[in-house]
């Protein structure tokens, strides 16, 4: 039986190539500079390494029809996914901080080369199932699902570059939470494969506790396997998020957000969490602060920070003057 792990390492990832805009690479360095690693260490009895950040090497594109810079995304998912398995290997929780969500692809296929039945929360507005076929933008970072699932091989043309990537991970291993911006042929994909999602309605009508207790009943009835959860902050509210890339309104609060990594950490069997799409380079001062302060939340509700408080350990009373 999985054991709560009370030890995590966290990865930075620098990398914005699998989309258009200049910025999310910075959210690494500006999510250390709001103090990342210290609050997580504040959290009690939580061991926290920082692993550093992966750097990407400057190489030569490939072209392939309606895909920007595979050969970019392929090796810098190379490198992460050979540092995730170092990281769960060190039996730690791995912490990834994106970078944009074409990261995915490294720290699921990198986690899956450990727990072979891990299961993919996706909270996200959107579904990133894109083939190059089916793409309007040609970006990776709408692709990185579709890159991962075994059942797409067959949608895909011949990828050079990614040779070191074999899709082995299952579709029926995958559930979504917060989507409301789903192209057409990724809904087709959903309901082919019945997905189990809560789509932004989905969760309007059950709540957010009920819909991430049902995708994880869903995906595992026994209660066993570890859980990666893949959270892109544009699950949030544009108003809650604001400095994204693709910002959709409608989405979660950040309340939802905590509520949803809190249940997550509750079973105990969280084995990976990536967190992407922070770009400080978007908005003004106010909306950084505000979008890093969000994705500082739930990261700590994803390692077991209370919002009740938790009183000092061993102590049975407050100090005597
Ligand atoms: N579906 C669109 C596309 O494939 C937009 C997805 C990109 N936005 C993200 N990913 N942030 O979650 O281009
Ligand atoms: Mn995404
Ligand atoms: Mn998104």
């Amino acid at each position: 039986k999985l054991q709560p792990l009370r030890k995590v390492g966290i990865i930075g990832v620098p990398f914005e190539k699998g989309q258009k805009k200049y910025g999310v690479s910075v959210a690494p360095a500006a999510l250390r500079a709001a103090g990342l690693i210290s609050k997580l260490k504040e959290i009690e009895g939580l061991d926290v390494k920082d692993y550093g950040d992966i750097e990407t090497p400057d190489i030569k594109e490939v072209k392939v029809d309606n895909m920007a810079h595979l050969a970019l995304v392929s090796a810098c998912n190379k490198k992460l996914s050979e540092r995730v398995t170092q990281v769960l290997k060190d039996d730690r929780i791995v912490v990834t901080i994106g970078g944009d969500h074409s990261i995915g692809v490294g720290t699921v296929d990198g986690h899956y080369k450990v727990n072979e039945d891990m299961i993919l929360v996706w909270v996200d507005a959107h579904a990133d199932i894109n083939t190059n076929k089916t793409s309007d933008s040609g970006s990776v970072h709408g692709m990185p699902v579709a890159l991962l699932v075994t059942e797409f091989r067959n949608y895909w043309p011949y990828l050079p570059t990614m040779d070191w990537q074999d899709p082995v991970f299952s579709i029926k291993s995958l559930g979504y939470i917060g989507l409301r911006s789903v192209d057409n042929f990724e809904r087709l994909a959903i309901e082919k494969y019945k997905v189990p999602t809560f789509a932004m309605e989905d969760v309007e009508e059950h709540g957010i506790k009920n819909s991430i207790q049902h995708v994880l009943q869903a995906l595992d009835p026994t209660s066993s396997r570890p859980i990666h959860v893949s959270f892109d902050i544009d699950a949030l509210d544009a108003l809650e998020a604001p400095s994204t890339g693709t910002p959709v309104r409608g989405g979660l609060t950040l309340r939802e957000a905590i509520c949803l990594m809190e249940i997550v950490h509750a079973t105990g069997r969280l084995r990976a969490v990536d967190l992407v799409e922070v770009n400080p380079a978007i908005g003004n001062e106010k909306d950084r602060n505000q979008t890093i302060e969000a994705g500082l939340c739930i990261l700590k509700a994803a390692l077991g920070f209370s919002r009740r408080g938790t009183a000092p350990r061993g102590v049975l009373d407050l100090p005597i003057q």
